[in-house]
């Protein structure tokens, strides 16, 4: 299970507050919580910040590394910001967030992933934009798993992200995925996932609960990646049981030291 903590994001007010007044502190702290709470990866996205992004993107990826040393998941529109954030990175092998099947993004990003010999999001749509079936997201999957591995891209550094839509807007969003990721999981059992999980909320009352159930439901299918909250501690414990229920924590290891650990309630 990789979890990308989904904080760093300047689309939250505290951050682009923090941003705007470089309040390094807060950001460290920001960083610290989620790497003490079990993200596996620090997700820096600064996509709001239009006019300086390649600016703030360095100055968040130096920041952040000067209080922890998880991986970071590099994310932005902007493939400039992209390779300026990965040139900084240090703490392990980053992730680019994210490749598409769309001509240009593709062309831009694929140097990336290969220079950094990085992770890589693969959002499963192309230049026709964001699929509503499982069998759309499918056909552009095997596309880019055809042209990631063809260019020596090795297939466990790839994570499909089928795209979560609100449930609010797509009725059957939810189980679209749940079906891409059956079919994705059973064609190419060497590849991850990750996923925007509170997408799957968006324009609902109490996101939580539908947040809880769909980490479950993706979880039971194979899904083994989500970018999200980790200092939910609610939410860590429906992953670390659902990971003991469904056999990927020998012993229930994980399970018994993050509760000794007080990771989760
Ligand atoms: N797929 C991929 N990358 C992505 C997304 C995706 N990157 C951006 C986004 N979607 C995921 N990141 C966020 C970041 C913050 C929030 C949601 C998604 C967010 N957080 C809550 C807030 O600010 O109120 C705080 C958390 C909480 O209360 O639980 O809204 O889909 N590849």
């Amino acid at each position: 299970m990789v979890i990308i903590g989904e904080l760093i994001n300047t689309s939250r007010p505290a951050i682009r507050e923090a941003v705007e007044k470089r309040d390094a502190e807060y950001i460290k702290s920001v960083a610290l919580d989620q790497t003490k709470s079990g993200a596996n990866y620090i997700d820096v996205n600064c996509g709001t910040m239009v006019n300086d992004e390649e600016e703030v993107m360095a100055w968040l990826v130096n920041t952040v590394q000067e209080v922890v040393e998880t991986p970071l998941c590099i994310d932005s529109p902007n493939e400039k910001a992209l390779e300026v954030g990965l040139a900084l990175c240090k703490n392990g092998q980053p992730m680019i967030n994210s490749i598409s099947d769309e001509r240009d993004r593709f062309d831009a990003v694929l140097p990336l992933v290969l220079k950094y010999k990085a992770k890589i999001i693969a959002l499963c749509m192309d230049e026709t934009g964001v699929p509503t079936t499982a069998d759309e997201r499918i056909r552009v999957a095997k596309n880019l798993y055809a042209k990631l591995t063809a260019a020596g891209v090795p297939e466990g550094d790839i994570h499909f992200d089928p795209l979560v839509k609100p449930i609010s807007v797509v009725n059957n969003a939810g189980i679209e995925v749940l079906e891409s990721i059956k079919l994705l999981k059973a064609m190419y059992p060497n590849t991850h996932f990750a996923c925007g999980l509170s997408n799957i909320s968006f324009g609902l009352p109490n996101r939580k609960i539908l947040n809880r159930l769909f980490v479950v439901q993706t979880m039971t299918l194979g899904m083994d990646g989500y970018i999200l909250n980790p200092t939910d501690k609610g939410m860590m414990g429906i992953i670390y049981a659902s990971n003991a229920l469904l056999a990927k924590d020998d012993y229930c290891s994980k399970y018994l030291m993050a509760f000794r650990n007080g990771l989760y309630e």
